[in-house]
């Protein structure tokens, strides 16, 4: 290989490195299907927690039917639509505050009730499923 070969190679893999670096936005949050971390219990109320930021996460939940559940919806610098919340099964149309929590209350489920929840634009969404 000649030298102008090898330079223009190193110049082409330098350029690709830092505009890889530049355009990178950090890591992306996982949108984990894990429900046990999202669950957790409050004096016999099973307690959801939903972050809304870039679309939901957890996208799919899977929670007890027949107790009473709280679904909490948390923001954090959230300047895009998933902090316009739908959920029409529930009757929630909601602009949610750019940071904080709301809570929900959702009346016990029966197994294989399924409540979905979306942005105003319905481009997010997620899936809390009972059984
Ligand atoms: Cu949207």
């Amino acid at each position: 290989m000649n030298q102008k070969i090898i330079i223009g190679i190193t110049v082409f893999l330098g350029t690709a490195l830092l505009v890889a670096v530049l355009t990178w936005n950090g890591p992306v949050e996982p949108k984990n299907t894990d429900s046990s971390s999202v669950i957790s219990q409050e004096n016999g109320v099973q307690v959801i927690h939903i972050l809304a930021r870039g679309g939901f996460t957890p996208r799919i939940v899977n929670a007890k039917a027949g107790v009473e559940t709280k679904l909490e919806v948390e923001t954090k610098g959230t300047y895009d639509c998933s902090a316009s919340l739908n959920i029409p099964k529930l009757g929630i149309q909601e602009i949610l505050s750019r940071t904080g929590t709301k809570s929900f209350n959702i009346p016990a489920q029966e197994k294989g009730a399924v409540i979905e929840g979306t942005c105003a634009m319905g481009m997010y969404g997620f899936t809390l499923s009972f059984s």
